[in-house]
């Protein structure tokens, strides 16, 4: 948009008066970035109004992407950028003496989502926008985000994420368009002339009311929707005549029981623990959700037949899932279609992407829990159910009773949403090339049998922006003095980069930027952990959830090696390396947040040996979140992506560290292998057991890890060091771990892999120690990770599973 300087402090100052009441210099850092907000949310809006009209009058096909989580992180500075007026901005701040940092910091992140899975909604709204596809996000919005980890003598403590006590100056609380979400009752039915009417009767109601946030497309005018439900008392819930009998607390009972539903994000990443209250919640944004797209579809005037034609509901993995039945209750219940024309739309509007191949993901309800919560809906999933029995049986030919329970829906009084999700749906997707295949030969092999057209792959993809522009403006600069600004709408551009890897000058450029990087990193290690680190070592870093299957413990028992080494010798000549960890651990995974204790403990023994002379450090940084990220990423040297192959989807963070110019030290597992393909492999370091190797030890149960144990002196020592005393913890600590590892037979493969990450590793020391040779590898990372960005992701989602098209806006702003 265009804006002078003069413009901008003169709409500023007054808006300061208006929104505060004070002279500027007697305001808060937090009034001035709330001041800001409301005047860029007032530039946003006029696009954002012709947006929905366009869509609206011009009758185009919208495409709503519905998660549990979504993981957007600041707006500020995303939108500065994409309106164009960040400098513009920045000058002006700062010739009022304010500098833009210090407003940028107040901002607090909107931590809506887990990690993996709640990022990439965020991602995909933002190149929706930007690559001006009609698209828009539904979820719920909780009160209280992902929590906040701090860690207290070495352990997680959680603590709540009230990121709502500021306001948020992003949202817009649109009551007249609340629905109501209906749970428990019972169906009744009767004959209404010809028609089967089913109607639920007695039910609890509860008011849905959405928070919409613009999603703001990069300079090209188009301002999709974030809609966010939260859950309300409806007028008549609320108990007067408790409340004139003076019984206050009962009065309120049942509007706390109702604001509850969306008042926390379950903590859990790729684990369902199967509560009440979380199937609430899933079908509470989801009944809204779908409500809320009819009544838009309605005002386009075209007819409830056409409806997919005009729609497209795509659902994150199968925590929306119950969006098959609602949309069935909907068209049957309340348009009166009969089943079989209902069935053909809801299946062509549905697409599902599964992420994760954990078996304790999977979701399932009990059906009793589900019969009582949601009676019509789940009648009409025991009829979806039945008919489906009946096409195995009468056209797929399958009969064998152990073929047709792997398949049901419905299977031991548990409901699997990730069969509903499938049979409902015109596509199902993975998020990897080599996840995909997983799914289609193994874990989802009889579903692809029957329906092989459904099956496709979507690697994931990274908001390149983001990660470039807002996270690394050293890089970003030297990118745009180097080849031009093109990379910001067209990353695969960053390719022309690979004509400077013979070019010294251009990689000390890239050596000075990233060393910028990591000074900077130093010191936010130093101000908030007090660990004092070289910037000149090694950045090793390993940042996202903790779990078994991304196997932080490998890590750590790697750096415990590396120490028994210097301690043998201290002369030993490697070159400093900084390990930093950064994830957080569900509350209620023990192992996981005993493997934080144990890099706390080990970091603790380490950062204070002075006798390895500062080789080697330790760092865990508490609360990773997108802001950390984005302080630690462009600072990496070596990204650690060291999974069990087969468990990791996809990964998304691989790509961050790649394009910030990080080495990834890897298996063959998830996107790593496309990352491999993209950079080539001589530069990346792989390690570790293969796909197929470890589906073979699954099968022929011939993994002995006792026997690794007993065969490796060095192992054998790190492993006795978690339980012999040696750490400076009760000797019991970190028995959990070592009987994983050991008693439980090493389910992730730690012992097997351990000889051939520690030979990785020791490539990577060696490599190092020639800056030339290593900065050629940074920048072929760099120059090959355009590939990854979201903004193509959701170019092949656009054309080959919504069939929605591009709808480019013109406004003048
Ligand atoms: C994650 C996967 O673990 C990760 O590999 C992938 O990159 C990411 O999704 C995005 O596709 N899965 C989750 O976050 C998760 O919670 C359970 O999965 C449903």
């Amino acid at each position: 948009m265009k804006l002078t300087i003069a413009e901008f402090k003169q709409d500023y100052i007054a808006q300061i008066k208006s929104s505060t009441a004070r002279q500027i210099n007697e305001t808060t850092a937090l009034e001035r970035y709330t001041a800001l907000g409301e005047m860029v949310k007032e530039y946003i809006g006029n696009l954002w109004a012709n947006t929905n009209s366009t869509y609206r009058t011009e009758q185009v096909k919208q495409i709503y992407y519905f998660s549990m989580e979504f993981l957007t992180g600041k707006f500020m500075e995303n939108n500065l950028n994409y309106l164009g007026i960040y400098e513009i901005v920045k000058d002006g701040l700062r010739s009022l003496d304010i500098d833009i940092d210090d407003i940028l910091e107040v901002e607090v992140d909107q931590g809506l989502g887990n990690g993996g899975l709640g990022r990439l909604a965020a991602g995909f709204l933002d190149a929706m926008s930007s690559i001006s596809i009609p698209g828009h996000g539904c979820g719920i919005r909780y009160k209280n985000g992902l929590f906040e980890q701090r860690i207290i003598d070495g352990y997680q403590v959680e603590f709540p994420d009230r990121w709502l006590v500021n306001n948020n100056v992003w949202e817009y609380k649109r009551n007249n368009k609340a629905v109501i979400v209906k749970y428990n009752g019972h169906v009744e039915t009767h004959m209404d002339g010809e028609r089967l009417k089913f109607e639920l009767v007695n039910y609890d109601a509860v008011r849905a009311v959405p928070y919409d946030t613009p999603i703001l497309g990069f300079e090209n005018n188009t301002v999709n929707t974030l809609r966010l439900w939260s859950a309300e008392e409806i007028d008549d819930i609320f108990d007067f005549e408790n409340f004139s009998k003076g019984n206050y607390l009962s009065a309120f009972e049942k509007k706390h029981s109702v604001e509850i539903i969306t008042q926390i994000l379950y903590p859990n990443d790729a684990y369902d623990e199967g509560k009440l209250l979380r199937l609430k919640q899933e079908y509470f944004f989801v009944s809204a959700g779908i409500q809320s797209i009819f009544n838009t579809y309605k005002k386009m005037n075209v007819g409830i037949n056409r409806f997919a034609e005009f729609v497209a509901i795509h659902i994150n993995d199968t925590h929306p899932a119950l969006a098959i039945p609602e949309l069935m209750r909907i068209l049957l219940d309340e348009e009166e279609m009969t089943w079989e024309e209902a069935w053909k739309i809801t299946t062509q509007c549905i697409s599902y992407t599964n992420h994760t191949i954990m078996a304790e993901a999977l979701e399932k309800w009990p059906l009793y829990m589900l019969r009582d919560l949601l009676p019509r809906i789940t009648m009409i999933i025991e009829e979806i159910e039945r008919r489906f029995t009946e096409d195995l049986i009468n056209v797929y030919h399958i009969t064998d009773p152990n073929h047709l329970s792997a398949m049901h829906i419905i299977y031991d009084g548990m409901v699997r949403m990730a069969h509903l999700s499938i049979i409902g749906s015109h596509s199902i997707n993975g998020v990897a090339k080599l996840h995909t295949e997983i799914l289609k030969n193994k874990e989802l092999k009889v579903f692809y049998d029957i329906y092989p057209e459904r099956f496709n792959n979507k690697t994931n993809g990274i908001m390149h922006r983001h990660w470039l522009l807002n996270a690394n403006p050293g890089l970003t600069k030297l990118i745009g003095d180097t080849i031009g600004d093109g990379f910001k709408k067209n990353p695969r551009v960053l390719r022309d980069l690979l004509k400077y890897r013979d070019d010294k000058s251009f990689l000390d450029d890239l050596f000075e930027i990233k060393h910028q990087n990591k000074e900077n990193l130093a010191k936010y290690i130093k101000d908030k952990q007090g660990i004092v680190v070289d910037p000149y070592a090694i950045f090793d870093m390993q940042a996202k959830r903790i779990h078994e299957y991304k196997r932080q413990h490998l890590n750590i028992l790697h750096v415990m090696h590396l120490y028994r080494q210097l301690k043998e010798n201290p002369n030993l000549d490697i070159p400093p390396r900084v390990f930093v960890f950064a994830g957080k651990s569900a509350p209620s995974y023990y192992v996981a947040k005993q493997i934080i204790k144990l890099i706390n403990t080990v970091g603790s023994v380490i950062n204070n040996d002075k006798s390895i002379k500062d080789k080697l450090k330790v760092v865990f940084l508490p609360n990773y979140g997108v802001s950390l990220a984005s302080h630690m990423i462009p600072a990496a040297d070596v990204s650690e992506q060291i999974s069990t192959a087969s468990k990791e989807a996809s990964g998304t963070g691989n790509m961050k560290f790649m394009m910030n110019g990080a080495v990834t030290l890897a298996t063959l597992d998830g996107a790593n292998v496309e990352i491999m393909n993209e950079v080539g492999e001589s530069n990346i370091i792989l390690f570790g057991l293969k796909v197929e190797e470890v589906y073979d030890y699954y099968q022929n149960g011939h993994y002995n890890a006792y026997e690794i144990y007993n065969n490796s002196p060095d192992l054998k020592a790190v492993i006795d060091e978690l339980v012999n005393g040696y750490l400076p913890v009760p000797k019991d600590e970190f028995i959990p771990i070592a009987d994983r590892l050991l008693r439980f037979n090493d389910e992730f493969f730690i012992l097997k892999d351990f000889e051939s990450y520690r030979l990785a590793q020791e490539r990577i020391a060696e490599i190092y120690r020639d800056k030339y040779q290593w900065s050629k590898m940074s920048l072929a990372n760099i120059a090959c990770s355009g590939a990854f960005s979201a903004d193509y992701t959701i170019e092949r989602y656009a054309t080959s599973i919504w069939n929605v098209q591009k709808k480019l806006l013109d406004f003048k702003l």
